[in-house]
């Protein structure tokens, strides 16, 4: 009796079991659709978000100012060495200014990656990012930590600074978030960053673990004196 009921499971199973052939049909014909990976760059206005996404898709920089365009994400085809092959970075570049509020939420909570954006050259907009930082942590909750987070001091080719690269570190510290002092301008930074977004995602993909830190953190000795002074 047990042996006849195991032998009909094995032929059960060996029917349910699709064979490589119908696999492999199958992966060709219907492709699982890829996740575009969703970046979000937040800061207040004039920081350089615009400046920093169009160096890095297009790689120009244009000193004029160009309104923005809220609801229009810019898409990058990242090259297939650099990340499996058909990823999409779908970066979500939010005008600065309080002005749409439901469509932040909306974008941070489908957000996969955040760049967090302010300018060395006048200290208030590092303040600005507060809200910004706690509305991400309210949104994606005790999850926060699967979505790497990158504060960026842009505009570090100004010789007029109210910061200096200390004051974003600490920043930094603070948040546990990755660092960069960059210049959309001078083309300075710009590729470590997303670089670096990039491989934390390939990271989370192979192992959950893997958060490769390759930015302007400072060392050790000097993040004790930095949380000292915070
Ligand atoms: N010197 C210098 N100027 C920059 C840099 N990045 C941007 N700018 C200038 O700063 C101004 C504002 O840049 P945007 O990229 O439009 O700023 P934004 O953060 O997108 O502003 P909103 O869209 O209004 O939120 C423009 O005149 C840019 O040319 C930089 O790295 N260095
Ligand atoms: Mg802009």
């Amino acid at each position: 009796m047990g042996n006849s009921c195991s032998g009909l499971k094995e032929k059960l199973g060996q029917r349910v079991r699709p064979s490589p052939t119908l696999s492999f049909l199958r992966s060709v014909l219907f492709p699982k659709k890829k996740k575009d990976f969703c970046v979000v760059v937040l800061g207040s206005a004039g920081v350089g978000k615009s400046a920093l996404v169009q160096r890095w898709v297009n790689s120009c920089f244009s000193e004029k100012y160009e309104p923005p365009a809220p609801l229009s994400d810019v898409i990058y085809h990242v090259p297939d060495g650099l990340f499996g092959s058909g990823t999409k970075m779908r970066i979500t570049d939010l005008p600065g200014g309080q002005l749409y509020p439901a469509l932040q939420c909306l974008k941070i909570a489908r957000g996969h990656a955040f760049i967090l954006v302010y300018s060395v050259t006048e200290k208030q907009t590092l303040e600005e990012l507060t809200p910004f930082y706690m509305l991400i942590r309210e949104i994606k909750g005790p999850n926060l930590h699967k979505y790497p987070v990158v504060l960026v001091g842009n505009k570090c080719d100004e010789a007029r600074r109210e910061l200096t690269t200390l004051d974003g570190a600490a920043y930094a510290l603070k948040w546990n978030c990755g660092f960069f002092e960059t210049s959309a301008k001078r083309n300075i930074n710009v590729e470590e960053l997303f670089f670096e977004l990039l491989t934390h995602e390939r990271g989370a993909e192979t192992s959950p673990q893997a958060t490769p830190e390759k930015s302007q953190m400072p060392d050790a000795a000097t993040e004790d004196r930095l949380a000292a002074a915070t």
